[in-house]
């Protein structure tokens, strides 16, 4: 296996930046898409999609939003980071190669929003684990954040540790503020876009957003990509019967999650 620059980086740091990843045509169409979605309240839907905000200060959280009509589809499988990220966590050379995307969602920050510091490598949830085995990046989830508004200072851009993703211990101001860091621990910086860009990175790395303090909107989409084995292995849905059957316990290891839909 060669590896380029960029995989050097991303093993390095745990992150790069694909500049100019998306073209501005599409760009323009994702944000003509948000502008015409209709305001939700919490858990509202319209059609396929759920506002659901992870937490109450990031801003407004539009999940499955690849269900919000072509120009989300076009992210799917885009060219400027499809390889890179079946490279990262496709588990690439293996009986199970391929990728699922678990969660993708627009995010709508306005003045005031932030997301809070979270994540490391010494918390090795597998799902979100960083590993480099045998000369393979086997990491667990892999995500690209993809800048449709320009985002520098006072926007509330994503702040990273750089490297974090291999760090044994938590920073400590995520113990001293029990997981609500909102100003960005020792060690962050900022990451700063142009619309289009888009930032690639492991989940196991620090991350979160700082607050947005000019007018106005930052806007991202967040498509979260794993290993292909997300899902049933063959595809195959269990029967509302079987489903209502079970007993709890049983029910869980077969759905740990419910589906979720606007009926
Ligand atoms: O909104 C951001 O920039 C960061 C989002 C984030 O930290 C997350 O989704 O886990």
């Amino acid at each position: 296996m060669k590896y380029d620059l960029d995989d050097y980086f991303f093993d390095l740091n745990g992150y790069i930046i694909l500049k100019g990843a998306v073209q501005a045509d599409l760009i323009s169409q994702l944000n003509r898409s948000l502008d015409s979605f209709p305001t939700l309240p919490f858990k509202g839907w319209h059609g396929n999609v759920q506002r659901m905000d992870n937490n109450g200060d990031a801003g407004i959280e539009l999940q499955n939003i690849v269900e919000a009509g072509a120009p989300f589809e076009q992210l799917i499988d885009h060219p400027s980071w499809l390889d890179r990220v079946k490279r990262y966590c496709g588990e690439e050379g293996t009986y199970v190669e391929g990728l699922f995307i678990d969660e993708c969602f627009a995010s709508i920050r306005r003045t005031g929003g932030f997301f809070a510091v979270h994540s490391g490598g010494h918390e090795a949830a597998l799902r979100n684990q960083y590993k480099f085995l045998n000369n393979r990046f086997r990491c667990g989830q892999v995500n690209i954040l993809l800048a449709l508004t320009d985002i520098g200072p006072g926007d509330g851009a994503t702040v990273i540790i750089p490297a974090s993703h291999k760090s044994n211990i938590a920073h400590p101001r995520f113990l001293e503020e029990a997981g609500n860091t909102k100003e960005p621990p020792e060690g962050a910086i900022e990451v700063h876009l142009k619309k289009g860009d888009a930032l690639l990175f492991v989940d196991a790395l620090c991350h979160g957003a700082c607050a947005r303090t000019n007018p106005g909107e930052r806007r991202v989409v967040i498509q979260r990509y794993g290993p292909s084995w997300g899902n049933t292995r063959y595809g195959f849905q269990y029967s509302k019967e079987l489903l209502d059957r079970l007993t709890p316990e049983r029910r869980r290891i077969l759905q740990p999650i419910e589906p979720r839909t606007p009926r």
